[in-house]
């Protein structure tokens, strides 16, 4: 009988680039928690999620609390995670992914676990996640290249290999460079940086550069229903979807009534309580799922049917993330039927990781499904040590893009809508 003897979170900082966005620029360091979960039959779980400290602390007292759990028992871990933290813990947030309830922020803690066991049942009985979760219905999972506008390196710090992209040039430069080396057939631009003419320019250069391959521009819900219903015109026939133009369910129903194109979010619908309001008012035709926050694997699978069952697209959403997480992501969406468009991933971002290289590779900008017992990835020990050293010098404890950007600009203010 399989039983939970050891937790270890281990908290970790990887480089990362100065990437913009709506509230502000990535800073040097992308923090993460690496999740390792032993059983009393040797085996060991893995799983990744948040670095920030509040949600540090949730895994900490979680983990002690699930010594002794069975890994198949995962509707006692979400009755633990729910008892543990109680009301009492209060809610964060990370990244740009919408307004988190006391319920969410119990989901996120619970989701960072569920992968983990999920990964112990899979080496347990020798078969992959994908194959719990309901077997592959694709063997591939493709990605979408995701750009950004950026600065040439980290004030204060060489050029970073990435180059500067801050002009529809700088845009169609990267683009190429990401298409180049992982073979995406489709494009994001991340917005919501500037004006939005400026930015529909990048994107009207994308598709002449790029004249067959789907686009989607994602401002963050930096703009007003009129500028956001203004871009949608000068956009018609060249984007695949809007991702969160503007902010509120009813703002993007204002929206969506007058757009040509579908509108995607992961910020408006973050949770099952929100679908039964985005359905009534058609606020948007595409979601994108997140295990990190829906509350793991098998809720966003259910999430898939829901989607389905109300005509509506369904892709994937990304923050900075390492391999489990990929890992994870692409297991979950080789085994889910309805899934209408490339996931977003920032991976092309990040140069550093905790896995053992050579499993998740992309070819023509797809990564294959480990068929290994579970995740199908392994913790390099030196690695992680080396980014879990990283994290204690590197004096980040939460994610804080505005905070960053004040820094260099003083007076930025990302309260929107900003256009
Ligand atoms: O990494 O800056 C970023 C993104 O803006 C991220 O925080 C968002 O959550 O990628 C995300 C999105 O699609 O909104
Ligand atoms: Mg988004």
């Amino acid at each position: 009988m399989s039983r939970i003897t050891h937790v270890t979170i281990t908290p970790v900082a990887f480089r990362d680039p100065p990437l913009l966005n709506a509230v502000g620029v990535h800073e040097p360091y992308a923090l993460r928690s690496i999740i390792q979960l032993r059983t009393d039959d040797g085996l060991v779980g893995l799983g990744e999620s948040y670095g920030d400290a509040g949600h540090l602390e949730r895994l900490r007292r979680v983990g002690d609390a699930i010594i002794g759990l069975d890994p198949f028992h995962l509707h006692r871990l979400r009755e633990v995670t729910a008892r543990t933290l109680g009301g009492a813990l209060g809610n964060d947030t990370h990244g740009l992914t919408g307004h988190i309830s006391v319920a969410g922020t119990s989901l996120r803690t619970f989701a960072s676990f569920e992968v983990a066991l999920l990964d112990l049942q899979g080496k347990y009985l020798g078969r992959p996640v994908s194959d719990l979760l309901g077997g592959v219905v694709r063997y591939r999972v493709p990605y979408s290249a995701y750009l950004f506008y950026k600065w040439a390196g980290h004030p204060g710090l060489d050029p970073d290999e990435y180059g500067e992209a801050l002009d529809p040039e700088g845009v169609v430069a990267q683009a190429r460079w990401m298409i180049e080396r992982y073979g995406f057939g489709a494009i994001k631009l991340k917005g919501g940086v500037f004006h939005p003419d400026d930015e529909v320019d990048a994107v009207l250069a994308l598709r002449d550069a790029f004249p067959d391959v789907p686009l989607r521009l994602d401002p963050n819900a930096a703009w007003s229903v009129e500028t956001s219903i203004r871009v949608t015109h000068r956009l018609e026939g060249v984007l695949e979807y809007l991702e969160d133009p503007t902010a509120t369910r009813e703002a993007m129903a204002l929206v969506a009534r007058e757009s040509p194109m579908p509108l995607a979010t992961n910020m408006c619908v973050v949770g099952f309580e929100d679908i039964p309001d985005a359905v009534r008012r058609a606020s948007v035709g595409v979601i994108l799922s997140d295990h990190h926050y829906w509350g793991g694997l098998r809720a966003s699978g259910e999430l898939a049917t829901l989607c389905e069952t109300f005509g509506l697209g369904l892709s994937m959403h990304s923050n900075s993330h390492l391999g489990i997480s990929l890992a994870a992501m692409t297991h979950l969406a080789a085994s889910v039927p309805h899934l209408s468009y490339a996931l977003d991933t920032h991976w092309p971002w990040k140069s550093e990781d905790v896995i053992v290289p050579g499993v998740l590779e992309f070819v023509d900008g797809a990564v294959a499904v480990p068929r290994t017992p579970g995740l199908g990835v392994e913790i390099d020990e030196d690695a992680l040590g080396r980014l879990h050293e990283q994290y204690l010098t590197c004096g980040l404890t939460q994610r804080d893009d505005t905070s960053y950007m004040r820094r260099f600009t003083p007076d930025f203010d990302p309260t929107p809508p900003r256009w």
